[in-house]
């Protein structure tokens, strides 16, 4: 009989679905793909969940903007999260969704259990109300106007449930004590400490004034709010009230961003200590990716897409980029110049290049055959000893979800491997037997240290270490592979290499980050599909080329669509070019109510000087965003001709003034 192995069940937070994933999501879900690679390798049975949080007003004010009911809004936008998990490659085990039956059940049950147990007591909660919006504004002051409508709010008391989460001070400071690594890191355990010892005030976890949630059994209209609504997924995930019988729960690890830290240190053990439920083991607080020192959001312009770069450069460069430039934990800047260095730098001339050096080697020499050692040299002896030891400090930083460190090992060893290589030079050996023999060795080893970083890297880069292990003829599956028995000595001489394939192709920076720019902005302000003959479609040229590409002509639009798009005659007034992106000039735009900054990609075929005092359209009414750093705002249309799609500027052969509407 199989030994049973340890179960291990990690979650992300369940996002909200009143928008679609950007890079901040995805870097939580990455990690959690990473830990439950690695946990695999290390012989668990892991569970990894993630999934929607699709109650609250945000929904219905959502579903009513684009006139559907709330469940068809909120099914769709499921479906396009757990999509684009599916095609990156980070698809949950649980994909939970709070509408989901099972879930509704849990938070009853959750509810009832604490309410049994005295935890749960019906009040009234005071505060300000927007009468046109429907809905209270957290934070506000009375006197205070309505954030969304500005108009002004009113002092509103409804019945609600309160949580008495002021009973559990002192269970919670006891719990944090007994459990010293419940929250990590350790300036955010320090802080939610610091926050307890301060004093709970209980908690309302009832609404009467939204519809769209679950119903309180028996006392409607309350439904649940928030986060006891939300919290409660990760036990609805994997059994609910029948979480023995799965044996998944308490969860060892709950991966959250710093922003959502106190409710699942502070609410959420304290609501399963009041229902006699065991705590989750360890909740872990990553920091924020920023975008030019913000955080992103769609209203700032400034959110970074997954899609796009994955496109460019592949999925593993993301991942790899998402770990090894930020320590987790800590806050980092997103830059797409940071990552295609490290893509070049990292991927392509390190792990790739000594991948297909290596490969082309024993090819060339060993007819594809992995050649047998000879007498071992002291160099040969120290990558070695190098290597294993990096087995060790790998497992030891991955436990730790030290990412960064553990890739920097990695990365180390295969530098020295590099060196090696470089000064052993096996391709400048003859064919004398001594020769031959140091050419086996040389070979051997830096085949086996190319082994031991596939398997250690492949929790971060699943694909191309999967493809070095091929190449070094391993049959079995990498991900099955038990990373406590790895050591340095295993490669099997005599077998033979896999096929070879392109691991990491370079990429020209200027270029790749171009196209990446050029595909975000396609996915965040599609072209509208404008009916006219393909050759001279009129194309936004807020863009590079890659994506002035002549737009989809398929499904005919109403005028309806069409009026969406606000275009007007502009006036360049100055035109320059951007340092490091040779596609993009920078023009100032008059365009009747507003001098408007906007980026073209047209600078290989119009000199900024011949620009000045055209009049050209331009559409007015796109989100702002940046291009190369750039602030855009608006678009200048152009007809994309040829196959190359050169852009050629939209003009009128009669007087026009600045700010006519284009119709
Ligand atoms: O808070 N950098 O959902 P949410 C890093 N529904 N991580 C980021 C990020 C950024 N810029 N932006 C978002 C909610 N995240 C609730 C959670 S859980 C029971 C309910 C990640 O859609 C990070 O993990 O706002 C953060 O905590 C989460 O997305 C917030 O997702």
């Amino acid at each position: 009989m199989p030994e049973k192995k340890e179960k291990f069940y990690l979650t992300t937070p369940i996002y909200y679905t009143n928008g679609l994933p950007h890079i901040g999501h995805t870097y939580t879900t990455v990690v959690a793909d990473v830990v439950r690679r690695y946990k695999r390798m290390r012989g668990y049975d892991v569970v990894m969940t993630t999934g929607t949080d699709e109650h609250g007003v945000n929904v219905e004010r959502a579903a009513q903007k684009a006139g559907v009911p709330e469940s068809e809004y909120v099914a769709k936008m499921a479906d396009a999260w757990r999509a684009l998990w599916d095609e990156l490659g980070i698809p949950a085990d649980e994909f939970v969704r709070t509408t989901d039956l099972k879930h509704v059940r849990t938070v009853q049950w959750l509810f009832k259990l604490c309410k049994e147990n005295g935890y749960v007591y019906k009040g009234h909660y005071t505060g300000q109300y927007c009468i046109y919006d429907n809905a209270f504004v957290n934070d506000a002051k009375p006197g205070d106007n309505c954030p969304d409508c500005g108009r002004p709010l009113e002092t509103i008391t409804e019945e609600n449930y309160f949580f008495k989460l002021s009973s559990f001070q002192k269970p919670l400071l006891d719990f944090y004590k007994k459990n010293p690594s419940f929250i990590q890191p350790d300036t955010r355990r320090n802080e939610i400490i610091s926050f307890v010892e301060g004093g709970l005030r209980d908690l309302s976890i009832t609404r009467t004034t939204i519809r769209w949630g679950i119903p309180v059994p028996g006392e409607e209209p309350h439904v649940f709010y928030v986060w006891f609504d939300a919290l409660t997924a990760y036990l609805s995930a994997v059994g609910g009230p029948e979480y023995e019988k799965r044996g998944y729960w308490p969860a060892d690890l709950h991966l959250v961003g710093k922003d959502i830290i106190r409710f699942h240190t502070v609410y959420w053990p304290a609501f399963l200590m009041a229902a006699m439920l065991p705590a989750p083991k360890q909740v872990w607080a990553h920091g924020w990716f920023l975008m030019d020192t913000a955080k992103m959001s769609k209203s700032k312009g400034n959110v970074v897409l997954p899609r796009p770069i994955v496109n460019m450069l592949g999925m593993d460069a993301l991942r790899y980029f998402l770990l090894r430039d930020v320590v987790f934990g800590q806050d980092g800047n997103f830059s797409y110049d940071a990552l295609v260095t490290r893509y070049n730098s990292d991927l392509a001339n390190g792990l790739g290049n000594l991948a297909s050096r290596t490969a082309a080697l024993i090819e060339k020499n060993f007819a594809g055959k992995i050649p047998k050692p000879d007498a071992l040299k002291p160099q040969d002896e120290v990558l070695a000893k190098e290597a294993q030891a990096a087995i060790g400090e790998v497992l030891e930083n991955f436990d730790k979800l030290s990412f960064a460190r553990a890739l920097e090992t990695i990365w180390t060893v295969i530098a020295a491997a590099d060196k090696y290589l470089t000064s052993e030079q096996p391709w400048a050996l003859g064919n004398s037997e001594a020769e031959q023999s140091r050419k086996s060795t040389v070979l051997w080893t830096t085949a086996e240290l190319l082994r031991i970083v596939s398997a250690l890297a492949f929790p971060v880069l699943p694909d191309s270490a999967a493809k070095v292990w091929t190449l070094l003829g391993q049959s079995d599956a990498l991900g099955k592979f038990e990373l406590d028995g790895l050591r340095w000595g295993q490669l099997a001489v005599g077998t033979s290499l896999g096929k070879s394939q392109t691991l990491f192709p370079r990429v020209d920076k200027t270029e790749a980050i171009e196209r990446i720019e050029a595909m975000a902005n396609e996915e965040l302000n599609p072209t509208p599909a404008i009916p006219a003959p393909a050759a001279s479609a009129p194309t936004a040229t807020g863009t590079s080329a890659a994506a002035a590409a002549a737009p989809a002509v398929s499904d005919k639009i109403g005028i309806e669509d069409f009026a969406k798009v606000e275009m007007r005659v502009g006036q360049i007034k100055t035109a320059e070019r951007i340092v490091g992106a040779d596609k993009l000039l920078k023009l100032t735009v008059d365009i009747g109510t507003e001098i408007r900054q906007i980026c073209a990609g047209i600078a290989q075929y119009y000199e900024p000087e011949s620009l000045i005092g055209r009049k050209v359209a331009v559409v007015v009414n796109l989100a702002p965003r940046k291009l190369r750093g750039v602030e855009s705002n608006g678009m200048i249309v152009a007809a994309s001709v040829g196959p190359e799609g050169r852009p050629v500027l939209t003009g009128f052969h009669e007087e026009v003034e600045v700010g006519a509407r284009l119709k």
